[in-house]
């Protein structure tokens, strides 16, 4: 699986020039069990009068097209000389226990964003938020050991696993909160600026997709995939190599994982503003608007999602916004999905030069091209992109 050349585990950025990826799989796939922590939406009003949020292993012929375009990813990531590395999928769908809980099956390994995640020469293993995932970095051990003997340099790190006990979430969060029977505008309101979501600080929990990386910085997202205390763990852990930010955005009702919401594509040069992508429905919030614009980053927000892609697939759990989910090969090209075509004007306005590939039929499995990929290897370094600190 690895090719001859030696691997180095090296990540400071998102848009270093890519070397070494890890691309999902689709086998074996379930439907994410309902959990403390996941409540299934049916995106298809007829449907889900009739069905309950199933169980169990995915339809092999929806797992078939999604590993088509998975696979097709992969070839178009070799054709651009990157090592490509794939999980081995293991029999999601078991009944996984602890003497804690139990619930009727796993997950998939589509999206090794969600789980693992480099930083400089460190891999760390995320702690995962969800029952179903709590064994979610199995797929991804084969690769971890071959990059083990293959660099001494590397440093293995796994975040302390959360007991997932029920008093880790927020008891009828779904129903106060989420759900057609809050009371009030108001009240919504009031939760969304208050930033309570389902998992509350009682234990670390964290979704390695909540963290996007620029050098010296990395800045993570407080959503209901990530907790405070998680992102205090990834501070300490960090602590003189890497400065971690706390980003929060107040408009997402749901907030999970930041490649939807923020996207930096290059970074400043003393020519040219770096870029980074936003969300229209998601602002930042001022203070954290005013410190990218400060060092030199320009925001500029996506256009509405393609109306081909949207309506999401009937059993996909993401938002519309996995259209901003894109992979950078460098500071100039990008992987997109093929339908974005708003998106792939602004891009080449932008000066980048944009590489389109079919991929909604992933969409389901958890996310789109950032999701299911896991950089292990980019030409980049702990360069500070931030030099000009936060204004009080
Ligand atoms: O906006 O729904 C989805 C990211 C999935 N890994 C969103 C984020």
């Amino acid at each position: 699986m690895l090719c001859n050349r030696a691997i180095k585990v090296n990540a400071w950025t998102q848009w270093g020039k890519l070397k070494t990826v890890v691309v999902g799989r689709a086998d074996s796939a379930c439907f994410q069990p309902e959990e403390p922590a996941f409540k299934g939406k049916i995106n298809n009003k007829i449907i889900e009068k009739e069905l309950d949020w199933p169980l169990g292993r995915k339809k092999q012929r929806v797992i078939d097209r999604a590993n088509n375009q998975l696979d097709n990813l992969a070839i178009v990531l070799t054709r651009l000389g990157v090592n490509v590395l794939r999980p081995s999928p293991i029999d999601f769908n078991r009944e996984i226990k602890t003497p804690l809980w139990q619930v009727n099956n796993m997950f998939c390994c589509v999206c090794p964003r969600d789980v693992m995640i480099t930083i400089g020469n460190s891999i760390i293993e995320a702690t995962m938020s969800k029952r179903g995932r709590f064994f979610e970095y199995l797929p991804y051990r084969d690769i971890m050991y071959k990059l083990w003997d293959a660099d001494h340099y590397m440093k293995w790190k796994a975040a302390p696993k959360p007991s997932m006990n029920s008093n880790m979430y927020w008891e009828g969060y779904w129903s106060k909160f989420n759900s057609f029977n809050i009371k009030s505008e108001d009240e919504q309101h009031k939760l969304l600026h208050d930033y309570k979501y389902v998992l509350n600080e009682s234990e670390i929990a964290f979704d390695a997709a909540d963290i996007t990386r620029c050098g010296k910085d990395i800045f993570v997202q407080h959503s209901m995939t990530t907790n405070l205390r998680a992102i205090e763990w990834l501070r300490r852990e960090l602590d003189g190599l890497i400065r971690v930010h706390t980003l929060k955005f107040p408009y997402d009702r749901e907030p999970s994982h930041i490649d939807c919401t923020l996207v930096p594509l290059r970074p400043p040069r003393s020519e040219q503003r770096g870029v980074i992508l936003t969300n229209p429905e998601r602002p930042l919030l001022d203070k954290d608007k005013k410190f990218f614009k400060d060092n030199g980053w320009e925001l500029v927000d996506v256009p509405m999602p393609s109306k081909i892609n949207y309506p999401m697939p009937t059993f996909c759990q993401s938002s519309k916004w996995l259209s901003m989910n894109l992979l950078s090969i460098d500071e100039n090209t990008v992987i997109v999905e093929e339908n974005e075509k708003d998106l792939h004007v602004l891009l080449e306005k932008l000066g980048f030069e944009t590489i389109k590939i079919p991929f909604r039929n992933v969409f389901e499995f958890g996310g789109s091209i950032h999701c299911s990929t896991w950089d292990i290897e980019r030409e980049d370094s702990s360069e500070d992109f931030f030099r000009t600190p936060y204004a009080l």
